[in-house]
């Protein structure tokens, strides 16, 4: 198998896919990716999460430089080489209205429901998303454990997507399903398939894509099935080595 660095691109997906879910890389996931993949192929992150979230889970500050792209918000801020390339805001492109409307209904959905806790940061609101979370971002990682066990059974976060679709079938707004403990919201086309806008102009001969949520109402679903990418589902950081050691014959 030979190829030139420049031709091929592999895009990450973060919790799951690198990284147990929120926590921190392991050193062997590290070494691998950054001493035995980067110097044969180019190598991107796109996460849903903020840009500091993913700093602290790849446990580098100042991992913009580090890797040749890093997406964060599903690519609506956006690095190549350690510059900032792109910002999108979701305040600007929905509008306060439509913003306050659906916050408020979320808020309200919230309101009612009973958890086995409760903590704070319902709404976190970032850049090119808004991010919906009914045990609250504050919670301990215990109690975030917690709720993912009751949320696969109770399927709270499901319900709540499932009637938002219904409440709020014309404002464009898109939900979806990425980590543990809550969803994010953006506009129609603000998925991980954005970060692609990016690099299609690039010339790479093959854009490869890394994912665990990659069905229906996941948040690496449209990347994962886009045409431009190959797609590669995976079930932990350690299927993902695999399966990479497998494909380049690492
Ligand atoms: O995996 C990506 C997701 O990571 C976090 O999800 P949670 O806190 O629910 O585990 C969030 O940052 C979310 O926005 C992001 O998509």
């Amino acid at each position: 198998m030979s190829f030139k660095r420049e031709e091929i691109l592999c895009l990450f997906d973060i919790d799951g896919t690198l990284t147990k879910p929120r926590l921190r890389i392991l050193p062997s996931t590290e070494e691998f990716i950054l001493n035995k993949l980067m110097p044969k192929v180019t190598v991107g992150l796109v996460g849903g999460s903020d840009l500091k979230k993913i700093a602290e889970q790849m446990d580098d500050p100042n991992l913009v430089s580090k890797f040749d792209y890093v997406f964060a918000e599903n690519g609506l801020v956006a690095y190549k080489h350690g510059q900032l390339i792109g910002k999108m805001s979701i305040q600007q492109h929905v509008g306060e209205e439509i913003l306050q409307k659906f916050i408020n209904y979320a808020l309200g959905y919230m309101s009612k429901l009973t958890l086995p806790v409760k903590r704070g940061t319902f709404i976190e609101f970032r850049d090119g998303l808004v991010n919906v979370c009914p045990v609250g971002r504050s919670c301990s990682q215990a109690e975030r454990d917690q709720f993912a066990e009751y949320d696969k059974e109770h399927k709270i976060r499901e319900q709540f997507v499932e009637d938002l679709r219904n409440q709020f079938p014309d404002l464009g707004l898109v939900f979806s399903i990425g980590g543990q403990i809550s969803f994010d919201v953006f506009p129609k086309g603000w998925d991980k398939t954005y970060a692609l806008n990016y690099v299609e102009k690039d010339g790479f001969k093959e854009i490869h894509f890394f994912g665990d949520k990659t069905a229906p109402g996941g948040n690496d679903h449209e990347i994962f099935e886009d045409p431009r990418t190959i797609g590669h589902r995976v079930t932990s950081p350690e299927d993902t080595i695999q399966q990479l050691t497998t494909l380049f014959q690492l």
